[in-house]
């Protein structure tokens, strides 16, 4: 049995999805990477760097791998401030994993973003297939990595998938840096000093889910029936369509002293600008069944009650 390999392993969505696939397929059969030399995380690790082709090819030699999560990347706040490196990093690592894949007959997952719609993308119930015009290197990578993605499919009959995720919020969090990174950190602020100072206006609406969700949409994509897919790079996924003040409301419900006070970042307020403010995800519901199990609501009870049960 081929083995599945992740990249970026030790990010926000790895550390969870490395566990979502050890439990799914055994822990023996998925190998976590990143840069660092040691992994916090249990289990088999590789460190391997998505710029350097060879060490791609020989952890795909040496482990057997036949599916791969592609997740290195700089996202979109850090990927402004170091626009040579985002391209490096992601264009290169993502073009150098395809190729990979084509070379080892490998499946590969591709995590797009709702960065690769920019503001002349309709901004509401975003369609499938619409403009893409981002105006930041970070949404630049991924519609190119989608495009990528699709011909290696197309064209060299590649295994290659991919979803459009919203912003994600997990508990676990080590955060990356990216634009949406302020709802962790709020749900982080109401566990340690009762108030939060975020970077995004009040107003600023956005796409979000939850990491759980957005695991099992992951996982689900990966094993759906490849003739039912009609898109391969990338599907829109989303749970749900929240500002700061709704979140920082719904916190309250649970934790009334919470605070929320609004010192916006010009840069991280000019990228959430850029994009959707809700996407539609009727084709992977038709496709592949996508359906996201938390809402706002119940999605803000999970994390109060895991965050509490953590915090020191
Ligand atoms: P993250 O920043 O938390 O983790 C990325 C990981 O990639 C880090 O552990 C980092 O060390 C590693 N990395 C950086 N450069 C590398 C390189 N050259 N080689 C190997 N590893 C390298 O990011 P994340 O939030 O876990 O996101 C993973 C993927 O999902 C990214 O492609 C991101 O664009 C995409 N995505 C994330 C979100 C989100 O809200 N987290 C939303 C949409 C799309
Ligand atoms: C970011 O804000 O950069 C990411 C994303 C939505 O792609 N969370």
């Amino acid at each position: 049995m081929r083995q599945i390999l992740v990249t970026g392993a030790l990010g926000q969505i790895g550390a969870e999805l490395v566990t979502a696939l050890r439990e799914r397929y055994g822990a023996e059969r998925v190998v976590a990477s990143d840069l660092k030399q040691f992994s916090p995380l249990d289990g088999v690790y590789e460190r391997l760097d998505c710029t350097q082709p060879q060490m791609i090819a020989d952890v795909m030699r040496r482990r057997e791998i036949g599916a791969v999560y592609h997740l290195a990347a700089l996202l979109s706040a850090v990927a402004e401030k170091r626009p040579q490196s985002a391209w490096n990093v992601n264009m290169g690592g993502t073009y150098n994993l395809l190729e990979a894949a084509r070379e080892f007959a490998c499946q590969l997952f591709f995590p797009s973003s709702i960065a690769a719609f920019g503001p002349s993308t309709p901004r509401e119930r975003t369609p499938q297939m619409t403009i893409q015009r981002p105006t930041t290197i970070y949404g630049v990578t991924k519609v190119a990595g989608e495009l990528l993605g699709d011909y290696y499919a197309r064209r060299l009959g590649v295994d290659v998938r991919g979803l459009r995720l919203p912003g994600l919020i997990s508990y676990g969090a080590k955060l990356g840096g990216g634009t949406t990174d302020y709802a962790v950190e709020m749900f982080q602020s109401v566990v340690r000093d009762k108030r939060y100072s975020c970077f995004l206006a009040a107003d600023a609406r956005l796409d979000m889910m939850y990491m759980p969700d957005a695991v099992r949409a992951m996982i689900q994509l990966m094993e759906a029936d490849a003739t039912r897919l009609k898109y391969r790079n990338a599907y829109n996924v989303t749970a749900m369509s929240i500002t700061p003040a709704e979140l920082a409301a719904e916190i309250r419900k649970h934790a009334p002293h919470f605070t929320v006070d609004y010192r916006v970042d010009p840069l991280r307020q000019s990228i959430a600008d850029s994009w959707p403010q809700s996407l539609d995800a009727s084709a992977a519901r038709e496709d592949w069944g996508f359906f996201p199990r938390f809402d706002l609501a119940a999605m803000t009870r999970d994390m109060l009650v895991r965050l509490r049960a953590t915090a020191p």
